[in-house]
């Protein structure tokens, strides 16, 4: 393998963990109220607690702790050989190597004997039984690296009661006690399912869930924020800073950048945060206020104009990936495509082409949406036809959202002009920022968090809990002072309609209009619009002085009562 000075040089940091989880031979457990409560409403309790017989009380028991809590506390550690199994779901996110080198590490510590294992692409590669055993020589090359190459990864779901039990006679015939599930929150309700299985059919492995991905949408109160995130938001803030300071330079190009984040905007608002652009739209906002398409772009049109009589011809404009399904015809369109694909996928799939499969469709649609679906672009029409992941989610990725928005204010303009009001030369460019970010080499904020996340999953490991997902808190703190514990998977389920039907489903946590970050946000954003007032981010400093090197997310530090002209 070639590695570059960079490589062998990061390679060498060496994540710090929690005090609570640096001497694993004294680490003690002991169950905590879960402050502040996530609980679901009785309704909703009342159904997870049907669908979840076995695991659904661990709700009521709280958080797990770990620290030395003195002689009353038990210890979890085992005399015998631990056996964990991992694997990585969903998309990359930077630190999921670091994640690993943590459980390793924390195995060698409390059990000896113990022996970790990794899946091999995803979800899947347990089906498959495709393992490879982890060591501490096989994860050294990938310690502080970006990517999820060691073991690969996938979106496959283990969902049916054929694959529960293929998935349960895998586990059972390698002898693991554990698997650790390292994923975003469709991966982690994959988690409380099989958990809940292996409980009711009387196995032994437990199941333990990572909070992992870059869009940053399952922080909740007690899991501050998901690996990955710090790191993709510092390259696309980067790239965006370049780009403001060319069109600053060049003076002739509105540049439409979207941003990754399949539904919330946290990425884009972080974003804006660490840049200042002209606009950043952000999807909750826009269903807040219940914006058409039409609205949004005449709100970008009113600035292009305004900017055009101060002599302004330029700027740049953030466009969160996940704001198509916040607009509320194109919600409306996307669910009912959604139920309709489900329902005669097969059918659709017969037809010879584009043009028979929306025939058909608008046959199906309702008279509204299939007005909407008929007026969007023909390309953005076949983009909305395409498949759906296997957890029946639209692959927004794939949707050139900036490019809809582009078509739609360049006819916008033109009318403007044909009336005289608008005295201007709409040039653009657009860009789609995501795979550029997803594995990028951890900042040391998500090598360190990764790490811990790692090792916290092993020490839950060790307990014997299952159901739970490894977390860690306190996080605009000292490292040292990071808080590790585990959280029931359950206390952040809902129930959701996907495909049709009703499921029990990990929250996605969208961007808090009324929360510190935003309210922050909202204020800064108005200087923006009109004085060109870009911050240049500047590149990952994986090296220097820690003011450079060590900081947390603005959000995340606005979020938890930081200011954010301390830290930043
Ligand atoms: P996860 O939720 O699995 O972390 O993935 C999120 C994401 O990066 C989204 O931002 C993006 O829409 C999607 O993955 C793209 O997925 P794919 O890798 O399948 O193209």
């Amino acid at each position: 393998m070639a590695i570059s000075p960079f490589q062998k040089t990061r390679a060498e940091y060496q994540p710090q963990a929690p005090s609570c989880l640096q001497d694993l031979q004294q680490l003690q457990s002991r169950f905590a109220s879960m402050q502040p409560q996530l609980s679901a409403d009785a309704k909703t309790a009342s159904a997870l607690g049907e669908l979840f017989p076995h695991t659904f009380k661990q709700t009521e028991r709280g958080l797990i702790e770990f620290g030395a809590f003195g002689d009353s506390a038990k210890n979890p550690g085992e005399a015998r050989a631990l056996h964990v199994g991992v694997v990585l779901s969903g998309g990359p996110a930077p630190g999921g190597h670091n994640v690993i080198w943590g459980i390793v590490d924390a195995i060698r510590s409390l059990s000896p004997r113990g022996r970790v294992t990794g899946f091999r692409g995803g979800p899947a590669g347990i089906l498959a039984n495709d393992a490879m055993q982890l060591s501490a020589d096989s994860v050294q090359p990938y310690r502080n690296s970006g990517g999820f190459d060691l073991l690969g990864t996938s979106r496959s779901k283990i969902d049916t009661p054929e694959k529960l039990a293929k998935c349960r006679s895998v586990l059972e015939g390698l002898e693991l006690d554990a698997l650790v599930i390292i994923g975003g929150d469709d991966s982690n309700t994959n988690a409380a399912v099989l958990a809940e299985y292996l409980v009711g059919v009387g196995s032994a492995v437990t199941v333990i869930g990572v909070p992992k991905t870059i869009d940053g949408d399952m922080q909740n109160a007690l899991v501050e924020t998901t690996f990955g995130f710090d790191s993709a938001v510092r390259v696309y803030a980067e790239l965006v800073s370049n780009i403001s300071r060319d069109t600053l330079s060049g003076r002739k190009y509105y540049h439409f950048v979207r941003l990754m984040g399949r539904a919330a905007s946290h990425i884009t608002m972080e974003v804006a945060l660490q840049t200042q652009p002209t606009i950043a739209l952000i999807a909750e906002e826009v269903a807040a206020k219940k914006q058409t398409l039409y609205a949004i772009v005449t709100q970008i049109a009113e600035v292009v104009k305004e900017r055009a009589d101060q002599g302004k011809h330029y700027g740049v404009i953030l466009v969160p990936e996940g704001i198509i399904e916040f607009i509320p015809e194109m919600r409306a369109l996307i669910s009912e495509l959604n139920q309709i694909i489900a329902e005669h996928h097969e059918y659709l799939a017969s037809l010879s082409g584009f043009t028979e499969q929306s025939e058909y469709l608008h046959r199906k649609l309702s008279r509204d949406t299939s007005y909407t679906f008929s007026g969007l672009p023909i390309d953005i029409q076949r983009q909305l036809l395409m498949d759906r992941d296997p957890h029946g989610n639209v692959a927004l990725s794939r949707i050139e959202t900036e490019k809809l928005l582009i078509e739609l204010l360049v006819s916008h303009l033109n009318e403007e002009k044909a009336e005289g009001r608008y005295r201007g030369n709409f040039g653009y460019q657009h860009h789609f920022l995501g795979y550029e970010g997803r594995c990028a080499a951890p900042t040391n904020f998500d090598a360190n968090y990764a790490y811990s996340l790692g090792r916290t999953a092993a020490a839950l490991a060790s307990t014997r809990a299952t159901g739970y997902m490894a977390v860690v808190r306190n996080l605009s703190n000292n490292k040292a002072e990071w808080q590790a514990c585990g959280v029931p998977l359950l206390a952040m389920m809902t129930l959701e309609q996907r495909g049709g039907t009703t499921k029990p489903v990990i929250k996605k946590t969208l961007v808090d209009l009324d929360g510190p970050a935003f309210q922050y946000f909202a204020e800064q954003r108005k200087s923006w619009v009109h004085a060109d007032d870009f911050r240049y981010a500047g590149p990952i400093q994986y090296f220097g002085p820690l003011a450079l090197t060590d900081r947390i997310p603005l959000s995340l530090a606005l979020q938890h009562g930081g200011s954010p002209l301390t830290n930043w």
